[in-house]
């Protein structure tokens, strides 16, 4: 046995000589060969596909014999000897959050045996059996975590020297959130791909290959990745004979070349209902006709040991391939597939692995089932979730929490998973269709004793329930309770603080999927994708803490200094024409007057009951539109104000209505309840139904609600 050290160098020095050739390779799109992409439906025979029989019985064993002739290699069909032994529990792993595993596993064959420690984390707080995260580490199952109860994997047990930069724990901690993971309700099961196949070239003697009698030799061999894909299906063999875990909701995971490896094993194995690719690039996600980034002749001559020597024959030569890698990414097909990019990870080639993720689609319609249907590709941090999921996050080459968190909330709607990180909503059903939310910058309660002409809101006061303390979160300015309002959150959490925060100063306890604190909107848009929402406001601002990438309609009226119904003849339009479900119209004008004449003052209360005429207009638009019996109207404001300006603690700046009528609302009712900026956001999830994450505070106002 070589000195294991010198061989993690080894392997550093191929990691650098992979980025030195990086520097060489085409990163040019208008220089990308012209191709044509495999057919996926096409038969060898030049027959068609014309339905899922033909596919199951035709097509699909077809191509899984091409990828295994001609890419992977031939996995062995025999069964080797395989003994579980568990080494260690802990039932207070992760603080308390989960009992920790450790399971020798013994594969012995040809008089032979090898061994690969499995590290498995189950969620204590979890009632009956949990959905499991299947995926090999790259560092050994000790550089994952800072437990040292976590043994050494095999591979690394045979280093000698205890000073070794491998044996160093939590190396690799940030790409294993452990907890976000248990405290969502998965359970992971990771083990060392090395154990597997040591990473080197001439790492066969030492894998698990020798223990089997067949496909030793040839062109079809089976090499490292095939070997990986194998080694992952051990792993799910063991999860589907633990109690604890729901063996019908197995996720594999895979990043980089064991991304390879997990789409690989995804296609032979249909265990596996979700197969999630995270960079993947060459020979994994990416096409590979592109030859963009890293190319089959570099991947073959730096790893020869991954893919079976049938593949080197396409080295420099990707056009004359039968087949593209989207054929393999359908052979997952019904199941679910997740291919995710990083935006600098130009080597993964992002553009080819999006087209190879969204070329499967056809083979998805076989099935009814959607799976990407653009063709251009998403912005960065905004996923695509059909049956085929893609995103593209900021940043390099590595799986981060971000990424782990768009693939919770994947399976959490594959698996019909409830994520115990958000409160269950009271209502069980929306309790209306529609909620029209008008904000009114600067609209202090102190004014409703002294306004004599707003008689549309004094209606609605009458019609439904109202509070004139509600206050705003401090500062009692804009951007900050804007924020509040519509985050369901204090600014210490959600991180706005200020009157113009366009990004938090503190950061935010918590980021979604587009990358910002959750909002009503993005929680309405991940539950329900295709309603329509909007937010049309005066003040650009609002755009900034709304996530407006969750939204239909985010306009700006932007000539209403000249023209002050401009906002009004775009909502009234708007609902019209749509018939949103959640509407939010933000006037900035009262507040305007404020500052250039004084809150409190007659131009004010002319600015006043002229919004008033207008809100009388967008509830006769709701008539119009014919869902005004199925809507709720909130009227509410950010702050108050005093002489010129606002953002101070005075009652004056802090306290402002919260008017609520229409579908349900109780008549003629003083809400006695305290009520906080970010309670509305909360009632609106209440109205809609949508559960709430656990870092927003605010409570919905449930005394209003007949
Ligand atoms: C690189 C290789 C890629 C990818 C990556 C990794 O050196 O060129 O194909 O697999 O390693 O696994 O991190």
């Amino acid at each position: 046995m070589k000195n294991l050290t010198f061989i993690l160098a080894a392997q550093l020095m191929l990691f650098c000589c992979a980025s030195m050739m990086a520097q060489e390779a085409n990163y040019d799109e208008t220089k990308v060969p012209s191709f044509t992409l495999p057919d996926p439906l096409l038969c060898i025979d030049g027959t068609r596909v014309k339905n899922v029989k033909d596919w199951e019985k035709k097509r699909r064993p077809e191509l899984l014999q091409l990828f295994s002739d001609q890419e992977y290699g031939r996995t062995p069909k025999d069964k080797i000897k395989t003994s579980y032994q568990l080494v260690l529990e802990n039932q207070q792993a992760l603080g308390g959050l989960a009992t920790s595993q450790q399971v020798m596993l013994t594969f012995k064959g040809q008089g032979q045996e090898r061994k690969a420690l499995l590290l498995a984390y189950i969620p204590n707080h979890h009632k009956g059996r949990v959905p499991v995260f299947i995926g090999y580490n790259f560092m050994g199952n000790h550089s994952i975590t800072s437990d040292t109860t976590v043994l050494y994997s095999p591979f690394f047990e045979k280093i000698t020297d205890k000073k070794s930069p491998a044996l160093q724990r939590n190396i690799q901690f940030f790409r294993w959130p452990l907890e976000d993971i248990v405290r969502r309700g998965y359970a992971v099961v990771t083990m060392c791909y090395q154990d597997i196949f040591p990473d080197r070239a001439d790492g066969t003697a030492g894998s698990i290959i020798p223990l089997f009698p067949e496909n030793q030799d040839g062109d079809a061999r089976w090499q490292a990745l095939g070997a990986w894909a194998w080694g992952s299906s051990r792993m799910a063999d063991w999860v589907q004979r633990q109690p604890w875990a729901d063996a019908s909701q197995m996720a594999i995971i895979g990043h980089s070349r064991q991304g390879k490896a997990a789409i690989w094993a995804g296609a032979q194995d249909e265990r596996f209902q979700v197969v999630i690719s995270n960079n993947s690039g060459c020979g994994g996600a990416a096409l590979s006709k592109r030859a963009f980034g890293e190319t089959v002749g570099r991947i073959t001559r730096s790893f020869p040991h991954w893919f079976c020597p049938a593949f080197s024959e396409y080295a420099e030569d990707e056009q004359a391939l039968p087949f593209d890698q989207h054929e393999l990414l359908a052979l997952i097909a019904p199941r679910c597939l997740y291919v995710a990019s990083a935006e600098e990870d130009r080597w993964a080639d992002p553009h080819g692995e999006f087209l190879a993720a969204q070329a499967t689609s056809p083979v998805y319609a076989l099935y009814g089932l959607k799976g990407i249907e653009s063709t251009t590709m998403p912005a960065v941090h905004q996923p695509i979730q059909n049956q085929v999921a893609y995103h593209i996050r900021a940043g390099k080459h590595d799986v981060t929490s971000y990424d782990w968190h768009r693939y919770m909330d994947f399976c959490d709607r594959i698996f019909n998973h409830q994520n115990p990180t958000l409160r269950p909503s009271l209502s069980t059903v929306p309790l209306a269709a529609h909620v029209l939310v008008i904000g009114i910058d600067g609209w202090g309660s102190y004014s409703l004793d002294k306004a004599n002409n707003i008689p549309n809101i004094r209606s609605l006061m009458s019609q439904g329930s109202y509070t004139l303390k509600k206050r705003s979160v401090l500062p009692s300015s804009s951007a900050v309770n804007w924020a509040s309002m519509f985050n369901g959150s204090c600014p210490e959490l959600h991180g706005y603080t200020e009157w113009g925060s366009q990004v938090p100063e503190i950061p935010s306890i918590e980021l979604n999927e587009h990358n910002i604190f959750p909002t009503i909107f993005s929680l309405l848009r991940k539950a329900h994708p295709d309603i329509v929402t909007g937010c049309l406001a005066e003040w650009g601002g609002i755009k900034h803490v709304v996530d407006s990438l969750a939204i239909d309609n985010y306009s700006l009226a932007i000539n209403w200094k000249k023209d002050p119904e401009e906002l009004c003849r775009m909502a009234e339009e708007f609902i019209k024409q749509r018939k949103p479900t959640l509407l939010a119209v933000c006037w900035d004008q009262l507040d305007h007057t404020g500052h250039a004449i004084g809150h409190d003052t007659p131009a004010y209360y002319q600015t006043l009951s002229e919004l008033d005429v207008q809100v009388g207009r967008l509830i006769e638009a709701l008539k119009q539109a014919g869902i005004y019996d199925d809507t709720v109207i909130i009227i509410t404001a950010d702050h108050g104000g005093k002489d010129k300006g606002h953002g101070g603690k005075t009652l004056l700046e802090m306290e402002h209505p919260f008017i609520i009528c229409g579908k349900g609302i109780r008549q003629g009712m003083v809400i006695k309840d305290p009520m906080m900026q970010y309670d509305t956001a909360a009632t609106l999830a209440h109205i809609l139904a949508l559960p709430t994450p656990l870092s927003w505070i605010g409570h919905p106002v449930l005394s209003v609600f007949k």
